[in-house]
């Protein structure tokens, strides 16, 4: 009996004390979104046959005998992003060219078709056993529009599509995430019946049925698709969210080809989400680590340095979004070393930078404490390692400060806040104030808090009092984080330049030395060092890096330049406006020339013939489109001559991807060619009204 009564009483006690616990704000997240939300930064890896053609889009005719790597390992690449502090690694099973990388049932266009391990390999398995050894999360992607497939477009595919995801879902254990990607419909081989197949996206898939699928097998995995179900496509893939991000988001039409003022690319909502929006849909920044998604010997010199994925990490998942950083295995079936050790950097850095909360040894007062439950709600919660247990205020109190103070001063450039989201995203905004003599100085603020928000001041601040300011709250607050933080010391990253007449200056802050090579090599101490400019006209790869007083290396910057442009003329085929045909090859990758049209068939093929004064050896050719365009150059063709009158076709194809990552496209030619004039003819293009060119080049 007293058992029983005892039981009661507990019980009892617990509800009131739930009772008094903040109910949730607005929409919340599953399970499976807090466990993505807990991942913050995974890799998205691309291999397969476009490793080996150089492409960014396969068409769907490639012999999976292209798929033959001698050192495939997918141990090295798990690796390679658990070191830089990646929790999850994403799988491209199936691209849109339809080679699957696991020995499917569903079609023949698989992995078991190709000399790899003599067709008995799975690199999904391998790359299964490699995370479960690793503890690194499994996710997969395995692309809806296939242009290999017969019936792509047509009834029969969906079926297809649905049992590939059975056998990915069913058969490799637990994934954290399903991405799905909005790329589809167009042109393709389609089972050698050639041509352009057109999908509505919206009813195509059936989506309810087929993430349906997904959900029965993996509860646990959150859905990325462009507009959700779990998680929402930032929107450009820069990898960048809006300064504001909500996890939450009332889903309107894509308004394509729209330029916001905030720069992006295209605007979607989704960069920002909404506030107060219909459901909890946080955003994923998707970006590689090199300009494309697949691996190009071209664009070896172009590996993103640790300290642009620092500022990418700040972009993201400083704004409550999540990173999804794309790898490129090479040839061999493994990351190139210089990939491996950006990663590498990049982690060491971001984990320097958190490992101590210097608040963890301030004394906080908060204004206000929910019920006067300081062991319940008080401000110890905001410095412990859960995201889960918080301070908050009584529900009336939408507007606390909390201030701390320490024994002596602090040096800070970091500040951390997190939401207990389990309660919804309650906080509008936010400021922080360091006390300057007498009076409150304000050093920062913003909008949406969310899962983390992170402030990366501009320099670093003395202080030895602070104050967190929440300024507008929709519920009383449930903050579970509040950290500051000091980034490790480095000198910055030495920035290179060419001017108009060819010569290359580096440059990098006062007292420090620059050392540079030009052969590829990783520069140091015993590299050459930079004192003048220097003539570098035919271009070609340099790398730098600044050394300071105390012997702190910066990052290595990396530039590849093409050739120098200096008197080359440029003319169009058509008559129509356009701005003048020398902002394509003056050198200023902000200056566009453009073109408006209403029927592409008009203006198609459309040739822009390059003099370049003399004769150059080319290795590539380089294409850098107006991002800010409603239309894109997808199809081209290449043409070179010596005198301007014969003509020889040098290259032809697709640029894959183009729209959604419009950076520089190189196009590399087999044997190095002599030339003296170019012709760079566009023969499609995605969209209309008007396209632009930033730049072109040889390389
Ligand atoms: C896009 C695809 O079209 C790209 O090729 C790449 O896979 C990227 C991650 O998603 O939608």
């Amino acid at each position: 009996m007293k058992k029983i009564l005892l039981l009661i009483q507990l019980v009892y006690a617990a509800t009131c004390l739930f009772a008094q616990a903040p109910i949730p704000y607005g929409p919340v997240p599953t399970k499976a979104q807090l466990n993505w939300h807990e991942i913050e930064m995974y890799c998205i890896i691309h291999y397969g046959v476009d490793t080996y053609t150089d492409k960014e889009w396969g068409f769907g005719d490639e012999s999976p005998k292209l798929i033959n790597p001698s050192d495939f390992n997918a141990m090295q690449i798990v690796n390679a992003a658990k070191t830089g502090g990646f929790k999850g690694v994403v799988v491209v099973a199936k691209h849109h060219d339809g080679l699957c990388l696991w020995p499917t049932k569903t079609t023949l266009h698989n992995i078991s078709q190709s000399p790899w391990k003599n067709g008995k390999g799975d690199m999904v398995r391998d790359y299964q056993m490699a995370c479960s050894k690793s503890n690194v999360q499994l996710g997969l992607y395995c692309s809806p529009w296939d242009r290999n497939n017969l019936l792509y477009g047509k009834p029969g595919y969906l079926d297809i599509y649905q049992k590939q995801l059975k056998e990915l879902n069913g058969n490799y254990g637990p994934v954290f995430i399903s991405w799905h990607d909005g790329a589809n419909g167009g042109t393709g081989y389609y089972g050698g019946e050639k041509g352009e197949r057109k999908i509505d996206r919206s009813t195509y898939y059936n989506w309810s049925e087929t993430w349906g699928i997904v959900r029965a097998l993996q509860p646990g995995a959150a859905i990325f698709g462009d507009v959700g179900p779990d998680v929402r496509w930032v929107g450009n893939e820069e990898g960048v969210a809006g300064e504001t991000c909500w996890a939450t988001y009332t889903p309107e039409a894509p308004t394509p080809g729209a330029i916001a003022s905030n720069g992006f690319s295209q605007y979607w909502k989704a960069v920002e989400g909404t506030q107060n929006g219909k459901f909890w849909m946080p955003a994923e920044c998707d970006v590689s680590l090199r300009p494309g998604w697949f691996y190009h010997a071209s664009e070896n010199n172009r590996v993103k340095t640790a300290s642009e994925l620092v500022r990418l990490y700040y972009n993201s998942v400083g704004r409550g979004a999540n990173l999804n950083l794309g790898l490129s295995p090479n040839p061999q079936g493994q990351l190139d070393l210089r990939d491996v050790q950006e990663l590498e950097q990049f982690g060491v850095y971001i984990k320097k930078t958190f490992k101590n909360n210097l608040l963890k040894k301030a004394i906080l007062n908060p204004s206000n404490i929910r019920n006067g439950q300081t062991a319940l709600y008080g401000s110890r919660f905001l410095t412990d390692s859960s995201r889960y247990t918080y301070w908050a205020t009584d529900d009336k109190i939408t507007t606390p400060f909390i201030t701390a103070e320490f024994a002596e001063q602090q040096q800070f450039d970091v500040i951390q806040l997190r939401e207990n989201i389990k309660l919804g995203q309650r906080i509008r905004s936010f400021s922080i104030d360091i006390l300057k003599g007498n009076d409150w100085m304000e050093i920062a603020k913003g909008t949406s808090i969310g899962a983390n928000r992170l402030i990366r001041l501009n320099s670093k601040i003395w202080a030895s009092k602070i104050r967190l300011r929440i300024t507008e709250s929709d519920a009383c607050v449930a903050v579970s984080h509040f950290g500051i933080y000091n980034q490790p010391l480095q000198p910055k990253t030495p920035t290179i330049r060419r001017d108009k007449q060819g010569f290359a200056t580096i440059l990098a802050d006062k007292g420090q030395a620059i050392y540079y090579t030009l052969n590829g090599d990783t520069p140091n101490k015993n590299s050459k060092r930079y004192l003048n400019k220097f003539e570098f006209k035919s271009g070609g790869s340099i790398r730098a890096v600044a050394v300071d007083q105390k012997g702190r290396q910066s990052d290595i910057v990396n530039h590849d330049f093409g050739h120098s442009k200096l008197g080359w003329a440029a003319s169009v085929s058509v008559k129509k406006a356009q701005t003048d045909p020398g902002l394509m090859i003056d050198e200023q990758s902000k200056s566009i020339w453009n073109l408006s049209f209403s029927e592409a068939d008009s203006i198609l093929p459309l040739e822009i013939t390059v003099d370049m004064r003399t004769a150059a050896t080319v290795r590539a050719f380089t294409f850098l489109p107006n991002s800010t365009g409603n239309a894109f150059v997808d199809g081209y063709q290449i043409e070179g001559s010596m005198d301007g009158k014969k003509w020889e076709k040098l290259a032809a194809g697709e640029f894959g991807n183009i729209r959604s990552n419009p950076v520089e496209q190189i196009v590399s030619m087999r044997k190095p060619r002599e030339i003296r004039f170019f012709k760079f003819i566009i023969t499609h293009l995605t969209g209309t009204t008007s396209f632009g060119i930033c730049e072109l080049g040889i390389k």
